[in-house]
């Protein structure tokens, strides 16, 4: 195979259209599967990823393919469509040489396929446009291509149009990549390869995936990393095909991996290039920006025995999502644990469950908090990520929080929804757009630590899940922000605390007092719950002493809404969490955030 080629892309869209299925269908033309071993999103390998029907990770491929009797390397990398794994898409791009850019015909543009088509541009990569399932019955193929021709400025003969589902376009849409994306330059002999991505294996040690830009690399060699100095012996070089083959070497312009009995996760960075040890280039490559964290919140092992483990579980992970945070943090009432930093709700969500599963630890989250940055009288600037950091009041000139501008696309007749839902969210009103007689774009600028929280299930309730949802940071902005606390019993508990606007104060403190009382199972006594803003009480509930009876209330009830409410009081019993004489469920720590009142 020479370099002329090879072709590297990758696959962006918006979130759900079609860029796993496209890549089944590019699996399939390519024969890289036999016929039974195929099934829907292949790709999707991780079952966190299946269950949900999304992608999470990016995923590398190799496949041959025949076109006018050349043989061709096609190195495809699929990649998520949510928002808060855009991080996966950037580090894929700077893999590539084009990028395939998914539009359903059915919904058009969206955010993300604006998002992630300008990522690709700043990478300089070739697009191949391609509308995806035509074949659904309300698809309007003609009008996608109109949008994408006088919006985005793509040529209507370059457009693919294709059904993943249904297999049409296919062979098309390979001719296209093969044709249109350029194939990989090199300009060096030295080992020049770019780590985009890496994974902890018990028994290999650290899977680095990478990308080689100059030179070659094989088994035998010593390579060196230029961020972190390490250098190591190559064990083991190969291609994902989706199987794992391995073979003699890589050669500028592929993709694949290497291992190299790596055991210290540290010595690996992604983003860092490797070269040889004894044949190094000067300039390495120019690696990947450090991403910042949007939402953060504290990670505490229900049991604190396993400590060290959630610091290594963390630390693994890390590798396989360089996007992730965290430092150790300690809490008067959980103990020892850790602050992490997330690129929005989902990712948390993601982590925490990946943590569960992947190494067996049950965890305790607190509720999602942004980073505040806090002006004190004597003249200092803080930044604090955690309620439990918040300066006294006394010591505070001034607190700014995190805007975003939100743009929100969605069908018309839910204007008003969208719009009160922002109002109630302390939005200012931007703008609002008409993009045709159906779908409008409104602007608002909202405080990030209102979204953080149920922003996203709201908007999706509101509009029957029609809208999408994307936003940029705009900076901070004072607020007249106060640190409510709460005490159960009479006893602070620090991993509680809220920031909260100080209008909402009454109003929250009196609201979750009142959730905590449903969520807190009756103890042996009388359990006050109160919040508290400073020495302050503004308002108090009791729970009472006695076992709470949980199917009382379902006196003659259907029996499935028994077995639920059974079900659930066993789900809330394994994340208890001893708190002084008190036992708290999980659920507690995110309860603070929830401003209505709960049902039951
Ligand atoms: N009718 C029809 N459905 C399709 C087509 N392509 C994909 N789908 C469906 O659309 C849904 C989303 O498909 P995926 O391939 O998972 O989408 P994705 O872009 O990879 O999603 P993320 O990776 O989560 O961003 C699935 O239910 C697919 O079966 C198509 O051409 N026609
Ligand atoms: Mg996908």
């Amino acid at each position: 195979m020479t370099i002329n080629n090879i072709r590297n892309f990758c696959i962006i869209a918006h979130i759900d259209h079609g860029k796993s299925t496209l890549a089944d269908r590019i699996l399939e033309e390519t024969n890289a599967i036999d016929k039974r071993e195929m099934k829907d999103q292949l790709l999707d390998s991780m079952d966190l990823e299946r269950e949900r029907g999304i992608t999470i990770k990016l995923n590398a491929v190799s496949l041959n393919y025949k076109y006018k009797n050349e043989e061709y390397l096609l190195n495809l990398i699929d990649t998520p469509g949510h928002v808060d794994f855009t991080y996966e898409v950037s580090r894929s791009l700077k893999a590539c040489e084009g990028a395939v850019l998914v539009v359903d015909a059915t919904q058009g543009i969206e955010a993300q396929t604006l998002h992630n088509l300008y990522l690709a541009l700043d990478n300089n990569l070739t697009i191949v446009p391609v509308i995806n399932k035509i074949d659904l019955p309300n698809a309007d193929p003609e009008k996608v291509k109109k949008e994408l021709v006088d919006n985005l400025g793509f040529n209507e003969d370059d457009i693919v149009l294709c059904s993943a589902k249904e297999g049409i376009g296919i062979k098309e849409l390979i001719e296209k990549i093969i044709l249109n994306v350029p194939s990989p330059k090199t300009e060096g002999k030295k080992l020049k390869a770019l780590i985009f991505d890496s994974l902890y294996d018990s028994y290999r040690g650290v899977v680095i995936s990478l990308r080689v830009f100059d030179g070659e690399i094989k088994k035998g060699d010593t390579i060196y990393m230029m961020k972190t100095n390490a250098s190591y012996e190559v064990t083991n070089v190969g291609i994902t095909t989706p199987k794992e083959v391995l073979t003699d070497k890589l050669i500028a312009g592929e993709v694949g991996f290497i291992t190299a009995s790596i055991k210290s996760i540290s010595d690996i960075k992604v983003g860092d290039t490797i070269t040889l040890l004894d044949n190094p280039t000067d300039i390495p490559l120019e690696g990947y920006k450090e991403i910042k964290p949007m939402v953060y919140c504290g990670i505490y092992p229900i049991d604190s025995k396993k400590y060290e483990d959630l610091r290594e579980a963390l630390e693994k992970l890390k590798l396989n999502d360089a996007s992730l945070t965290f430092e150790p943090e300690t809490s008067k009432a959980l103990g020892f644990g850790f602050r992490c930093g997330f690129l929005g709700l989902l990712h948390m969500e993601i982590i925490e469950e990946r943590i569960e599963r992947e190494y067996k630890i049950n965890l305790i989250a607190t509720s999602p908090s942004v980073i505040y940055e806090i002006l004190l009288t004597d003249g200092t600037t803080i930044h604090v990520d955690s309620p439990s950091k918040f300066p006294e009041k006394v010591k505070i000139s001034d607190v700014k929080e995190p805007y975003i501008k939100a743009s929100i696309f969605s069908p018309s007749e839910y204007i008003g929804g969208i719009m009160e839902l922002c109002q109630n969210k302390r939005g200012n009103y931007l703008s609002m757009e008409y993009i045709d007689e159906k779908r409008v774009s409104i602007y608002y600028e909202l405080p990030l630590s209102e979204i953080v929280y149920d922003f996203f299930d709201k908007l999706k309730s509101t509009t029957k899940g029609y809208a999408s949802f994307d936003y940029e940071p705009i900076g901070y902005r004072s607020s007249e922000l106060v640190k409510m606390d709460f005490l159960l019993n009479g006893e602070m508990v620090d991993a509680l605390s809220i920031i909260v606007h100080k209008d909402n104060a009454y109003y929250r403190g009196r609201i979750v007092v009142e959730n905590l009382k449903k969520i807190i199972p009756r103890q042996m006594f009388e359990v006050p719950i109160q919040a508290a803003i400073g020495s302050k009480i503004i308002a108090r509930a009791d729970v009472k002493a006695l076992r709470k009876d949980v199917l009382a209330k379902c006196y003659g009830g259907d029996v499935s809404r028994k077995r639920k409410l059974l079900e659930k009081q066993k789900e809330g019993k394994k994340r208890m969490k001893q708190i002084g004489s008190i036992e708290i469920p999980q659920e507690a720590f995110l309860s603070v955030l929830s401003v209505d009142e709960k049902d039951e």
